[in-house]
């Protein structure tokens, strides 16, 4: 039986808030057919089996964008919780300000550029607007 003191196993999701000179942050629209379709993200994936964060993260972003990220240009910047139907998913953001190529969506229906104060307007996944908070608070002090 699961109750409050039965832990739910963690299902671990790293994404990213690809920072551009202008102080601008990149989301893309999850593609319709697929949970939370048509919401905008951070991009980002699961980890496979036995992948880091790190790992995962670079990996993520080459797959949904086409850039290369080296690893020690992710900057740990805040993390969400959010219980999901028997699992709760623990989302790690991480800051990257320098990468190479040019983003393009190859799995996202579309991709922005804007400032972390205007991402309210944007309708984002439950677990990613606590992110937004700890992303202005975070760049306001790095
Ligand atoms: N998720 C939420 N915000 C994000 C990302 C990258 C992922 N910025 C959530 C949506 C799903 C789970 O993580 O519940 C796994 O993501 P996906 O594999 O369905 O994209
Ligand atoms: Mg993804």
């Amino acid at each position: 039986m699961i109750d409050s003191s039965t832990p739910l196993p963690l299902f671990p999701v790293v994404a990213a808030a690809l920072v551009d000179e202008e102080g601008r942050v990149l989301l893309q629209q999850r593609p319709g057919g697929k949970a939370l379709a048509g919401l905008w993200e951070f991009p980002g994936g699961k980890l496979e089996p036995g992948e880091t964060p790190e790992a995962a993260l670079v990996r993520e972003l080459h797959e949904e964008l086409a850039i290369t990220v080296a690893p020690d240009a992710l900057e740990p910047a805040g993390f969400a919780t959010e219980p999901l139907p028997g699992r709760h998913l623990l989302l790690l953001l991480y800051v990257i300000r320098s990468w190479s190529g040019t983003p393009v969506a190859l799995e996202a229906d579309g991709l922005t550029w804007c400032q972390p104060a205007g991402m309210g307007a944007w309708p984002m996944p439950p677990a990613d607007g606590p992110l937004v908070r700890q992303l202005a608070a975070y760049l306001a002090d790095n």
